[in-house]
């Protein structure tokens, strides 16, 4: 297929060594980030406490971004068994088995709310990795339980081995690519209630395991209550799967709240240097609010949870 006839057909792709799928996602510009005000958020989330629409100042203010050069974007979230080929391939060694301390996973006894920790899940602990969320994962399901350091290893292995540039998209070029031309909440629209066609949520299957949260699931169901392999719902427009829901990605920016206010306009790269670094996009677990495309979240380099994985991008030759 000849380079810039994407019209012909579907847009380029390219595989590596491990599998993994690439669309050339153009240059272009783009407006990032969210103003919506909280009166309009309440009306189509009104399941949630207002606070939650106040604390969402690190999404404005909306403003222009370029992204100046072409680049290769993950057609799916890094998978289990391309994964696997990794540690097999390189002997790295993740970091929730080198610390010795674990991961988190899912485990239906254990109760968060009356735990000394806390979270969501139980851990961390031994018996959970990246091999163990503690739900059933196929090879085809995204990696989870990996950390953002973890991440960084396997771009580097990549570019060492087959002579090309691997990383983490940037902040910019994860919302861009997410956003694939729309302004909208989501890839199809703003009804969160629609989310179910694309993307891998808190929805009503979901709910089944947690009753204390029945109400912030979604009414109807996209059929998965933990991870669903990846590209089981409809891309978006670029061809991009799961960009929101399934598993949380790991970008390479540091977080700063403020950010978006003095952000460069030209391929902007995060702050110099911060504590946690950004994710994007929701998960399997994540209610619908915080899966818009706009929505920003962090973590330490060292965390690792079931609802983290990664996508990544390769530069364009
Ligand atoms: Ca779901
Ligand atoms: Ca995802």
């Amino acid at each position: 297929m000849v380079a810039g006839c994407a019209s012909l057909g579907p847009p380029p792709a390219v595989e590596n060594s491990l599998g993994m799928a690439f669309v050339r996602v153009p240059a272009g510009e783009f407006l990032m980030g969210s103003d919506e005000t909280p009166a309009a958020l309440a009306r189509s989330y009104p399941q949630l406490e207002n606070q939650r629409f106040l604390d969402l100042a690190d999404e404005a203010p909306v403003h222009r971004v370029r992204i100046t050069r072409a680049f290769y974007m993950g057609r799916f979230e890094v998978t289990v068994g391309q994964f696997r080929r990794f540690l097999q391939a390189s002997g790295y060694v993740p970091e929730s088995v080198a610390d010795g301390t674990g991961g988190y996973g899912y485990n239906p006894a254990y109760d968060g709310e009356t735990s000394a920790s806390g979270d969501a899940f139980e851990g961390r602990d031994k018996r959970y990795s990246w091999q163990n969320p503690g739900f059933a994962q196929t090879d085809a399901h995204p990696v989870v339980n990996v950390s953002w350091n973890d991440a960084q290893a396997l771009a580097a292995w990549l570019s060492r081995t087959e002579g090309r540039r691997y990383r983490l998209p940037t902040e910019a070029e994860w919302e861009y690519a997410c956003r694939a031309g729309t302004r909208t909440r989501y890839q199809n629209g703003d009804d969160p209630e629609a989310l179910v066609a694309v993307a891998n949520t808190f929805d009503r299957t979901s709910a089944v395991n947690w009753p204390r949260w029945q109400k912030q699931a979604l009414a109807g169901s996209d059929g998965f209550a933990f991870t669903a392999p990846v590209g089981s719902f409809a891309p978006n427009a670029f061809g991009l799967y799961d960009m929101h829901g399934n598993a949380w990605e790991w970008v390479s920016d540091w977080y700063a709240e403020d950010y978006y206010a003095h952000s460069p306009v030209d391929d902007p790269q995060g702050p110099p240097d911060a504590n946690v670094h950004v994710r994007r996009g929701g998960s399997w677990h994540t209610w619908a609010f915080y899966a818009r495309s706009s929505y920003r979240n962090w973590n330490t380099a060292q965390t690792r949870y079931p609802l983290v994985g990664m996508r990544l991008v390769l530069e364009s030759p």
